[in-house]
Parts: structure tokens; C-alpha cells; sequence
């Protein structure tokens, strides 16, 4: 009930403050995407036979997923409850032609991704209201070129939609989690890491010694510490499969909890729906924050070039208005009069200040032409050269977000002429700060309580 009040309330909001920015902007802004119009999504990745399809089958509590030590399985596999009177299982080509269900958009990646995609329907009243997506675990990059697909896109297509991303790594693969959060990072909003994502270190029952898993935590923590760009690490389950375990190296105190606390969290997807609601628009109005910042300090930069050149050329103008009559007089001995001698009590007339107003108004308008043309050109041509320069990439996170919108700044700065430098883009950043830092916070406060 809650959640759905401040659901319609920030909806009001978005289309009240945030829509009409990004419109200015030229943005598209999704607002909430069509796809979370379905069941709440657990989406569970990681390395291969780090244990994902043994997770799912001790959730689900039989065996639907085959498991096994190489790479086994190769598809995406949803698992859901849709009522005993539809099919048990639904291929690809079905599901990616469905306008019921949020597949359609991986129809783009053709026949080798929708044959190695498919839903499994159970019988589990846990799983009417949720779904988990089982996914194949990454290859090295030259067996990834054989899968046909973008992989990476893929999986980031399928995190966009995902409530709650289970990120498993077991012990002996602990470094290659940096390619899989690779693929997700895109979906993910600046601050995300505790809600959205869960960090598994599975399989921990195979460490031969504490110190062993030390290491192998170790290694996780200095790997998502280098790709967050965060010195706090969050909670990273330490779990095992107590049915497949090694019974003769786990000792009887693995912290059993830490996997019952994870199937908890994993069943508790649903109530993170408004959650994912709010990181989606953190997310794209962070996008949208920092092509307004680009602009804002390009925008701040011309203003300052303008002084510039606009000093030098009303202090010429100034004196040329004073003395340029003195200078033609000298040379063409026109006007015979020049204004000072007039004030010097020669008899002032407003004839005295004809030439020297045309030299005024002449000094200004070939300052505004020589700053349009020259100045202002040389400066955008500058910039575009490197516009990274714009803003502060002091981390990840930033360098990222620039990556992905550079193109947009670069299509906004070339559309830029003269007169944009007295754009206001600097109040729009003031409202889009205000509301990430206020309204947004505020809603995630309000879903916390
Ligand atoms: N010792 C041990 N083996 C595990 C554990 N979890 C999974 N396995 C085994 O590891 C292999 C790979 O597991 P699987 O679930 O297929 O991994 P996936 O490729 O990530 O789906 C299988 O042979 C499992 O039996 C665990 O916690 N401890
Ligand atoms: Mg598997």
C-alpha cells in the first residue's frame, strides 16, 4: 500500500521536475521501464561452476537445474511459477515474441541467444510472484567469441531488469569478477552496491584453511574495490552447499547462516521492487546530471573568454573614442576639430562626437565578430578536441558514466553556437542536484524505514 503511494508520488514528481529537463536536453527519459511491469526478477551470475544452478535447485528444493563442474550449462534458464495449465517448459521463440512478458527486447540478438533461452515452469507457490534467472557463467574471451551473442550486452540487458542481482564467485575464480560487474555496471545507479547486488563467495567449504579463504576474500575485495571505486566493501556472503560440501574439509562452523541469510534475501526480491524503481531514474538522472554538468562548464568557460576578449576591446574602444579622432585628425587631418580640444572649451558640439562614437561602436562590433568567429570557434574546437576535461572523472563510477554520454556532450557541445554561452544550464544543474540529493534521497530514506 505504502510502496504503491510513493510509487503514483514519485511518478508526479519525475513528470513535474525531472521529464521537462531531460526534454530540454534532448534525452529520452524511459521512466519506469515496461519490463518491471512483471514479476519481481532475481537474476544470478558469476562464474561457471561457481554454483549458481546448485543455489537455485536448494531454493526451488528440487533439482530443476543441471549442475556439474565444467561449464554445463549454457543458457539462460528462467524459472517461475505460472500455473500448472500452461507448459512446463517455454522455448526462446516463444518468449521472445510474448508481449506479456519483458523478453521482447532480446530479439535483436538473434537465433543463437533465444535457442540457448528458455522458461521452466514449477510447481512452487514461493515463485508465482517472483522469478530467478539462471545464467551460463562467463568463458574466457576466446571461447566467447563461439557464443554467437554479445554476452556482456546480454547480461546487461537482463540485469537492467533484474530487483536483485546475486553475484556468485567461488574461491579459485575470485579475480574474475571485475569482467562480470563490467557487464552489469552500466545498469547500476552511482551508489548502488548493498540493495541491489548481492556478492557471494560460494563454494567456501573447498578452502583447505581459513587462511586459504582469507586470501581468496582478500582477492575479491581488492578486485570490487579497484571497479566501485569504494574503499567500504559491503556484506559478502560466505556460503557453501552443506548437501554437496566436502564433508571431510568443512568444518561444522562455516557460518551456516551466512547461506540461510542469502536464501532469505533472495526470497525477499519482491519487496525491492521500488527499490529498483528508484536506482533506474538514479541512474538515467545521473546520466542526464552530467551532460548538464559538461555544459555548464563549457558554457562557464565561453562567459569567461568573453570577459576577456569584452575587456580588451571596451578598454580599446574607450580609447579610441577618446583619441581616435586625435589619430585621424594626425593623419587626415579630419575632423579638424577633435572632441577633446572641443571640451577644452573650443566649443563643444555633438558633431565632436560623431567619429569618435563610430570608432566606439566600431571597436565593439569587430570585438563580438572576432569573438564569435575566432574566439568562440577556437574555444569549441578545443573543447571537443578532449571534452573529458569538462568534468571531474575521479573514479570509476565517473569515468564510466562519462564513457557512456560523451557522445551525447559532444552532439550538444557542435550544436552550440555564440549565444548558447548565456544559457541557464547552470539553474538546471542546481535542479537536478536538488533533486538527487533531496527528493531521491528522500524517497530511499522513506523506503529504508
Ligand atoms: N564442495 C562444493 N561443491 C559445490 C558447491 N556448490 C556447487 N558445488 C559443485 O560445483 C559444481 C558446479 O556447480 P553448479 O551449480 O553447476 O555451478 P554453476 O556453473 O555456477 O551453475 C557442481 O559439481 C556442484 O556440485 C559447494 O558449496 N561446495
Ligand atoms: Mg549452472
Amino acid at each position: 500500500m505504502l510502496e504503491s503511494k510513493l510509487q503514483i508520488e514519485i511518478q508526479n514528481k519525475i513528470n513535474k521536475k525531472i521529464a521537462p529537463l531531460f526534454s530540454k536536453y534532448n534525452m529520452d527519459f524511459s521512466g519506469l521501464e515496461s519490463s518491471m511491469k512483471w514479476k519481481p526478477i532475481v537474476l544470478i551470475i558469476g562464474n561457471y561452476s561457481s554454483g549458481k544452478s546448485t543455489l537455485i535447485n536448494e531454493i526451488i528444493g528440487s533439482d530443476v537445474q543441471r549442475t556439474g563442474q565444467a561449464p554445463t550449462d549454457d543458457s539462460f534458464t528462467v524459472i517461475t511459477s505460472e500455473g500448472s495449465d500452461k507448459p512446463q517448459e517455454v522455448p526462446g521463440s516463444t518468449l521472445i515474441n510474448d508481449d506479456n512478458l519483458p523478453f521482447v527486447k532480446f530479439k535483436k540478438y538473434g537465433e543463437k541467444l533465444t535457442s540457448h533461452l528458455c522458461l521452466k515452469n514449477i510447481d512452487s507457490p514461493d515463485f508465482e510472484n517472483m522469478a530467478i534467472i539462471d545464467s551460463p557463467g562467463m568463458l574466457d574471451a576466446t571461447t566467447e567469441k563461439d557464443r554467437g551473442y554479445d554476452y556482456m550486452e546480454v547480461l546487461g540487458e537482463f540485469a537492467k531488469m533484474a530487483d536483485l542481482i546475486v553475484l556468485m564467485f567461488d574461491p579459485h575464480k575470485a579475480g574474475t569478477i571485475k569482467e562480470t560487474y563490467a557487464a552489469i555496471r552500466n545498469t547500476l545507479p552511482e551508489k548502488s552496491g548493498e540493495d541491489r547486488i548481492v556478492f557471494v563467495l560460494s563454494r567456501i567449504d573447498e578452502c583447505d584453511n581459513i587462511s586459504d579463504l582469507v586470501r581468496s576474500y582478500g582477492t575479491l575485495c581488492w578486485n570490487m574495490s579497484q571497479m566501485t571505486g569504494r574503499k567500504d566493501i559491503p556484506h559478502i556472503y560466505l556460503t557453501y552447499s552443506s548437501d554437496v560440501a566436502n564433508s571431510t574439509k568443512a568444518e561444522d562452523n562455516l557460518w551456516p547462516q551466512e547461506r540461510t541469510e542469502l536464501i532469505e534475501k533472495i526470497h525477499a526480491a519482491p519487496t525491492l521492487r521500488l527499490n529498483h524503481i528508484l536506482e533506474d531514474i538514479d541512474r538515467q538522472v545521473n546520466e542526464l546530471y552530467i551532460v548538464c554538468e559538461a555544459m555548464t562548464e563549457f558554457t562557464k568557460r565561453g562567459r569567461k573568454l568573453f570577459g576577456k576578449v569584452g575587456k580588451t576591446t571596451v578598454g580599446l574602444a574607450i580609447g579610441l573614442f577618446c583619441f581616435g579622432d586625435v589619430l585621424t585628425n594626425s593623419l587626415i587631418s579630419l575632423p579638424k576639430q577633435t572632441l577633446i580640444s572641443s571640451l577644452r572649451g573650443e566649443g563643444f558640439s555633438f558633431m565632436n562626437l560623431i567619429i569618435p562614437l563610430i570608432f566606439l561602436c566600431g571597436t565593439l562590433a569587430i570585438g563580438v565578430v572576432l569573438f564569435n568567429n575566432f574566439g568562440f570557434k577556437r574555444l569549441l574546437k578545443n573543447t571537443l578536441s578532449d571534452s573529458s576535461q569538462l568534468v571531474k572523472l575521479d573514479n570509476e563510477y565517473r569515468r564510466h558514466l562519462w564513457k557512456k554520454m560523451a557522445a551525447t556532450i559532444d552532439e550538444h557541445l557542435q550544436k552550440s553556437s555564440a549565444k548558447d554561452i548565456w544559457h541557464a544550464h547552470s539553474s538546471n544543474l542546481v535542479k537536478i542536484r536538488r533533486f538527487l540529493d533531496g527528493d531521491l534521497k528522500k524517497y530511499y530514506d522513506k523506503l529504508r524505514s
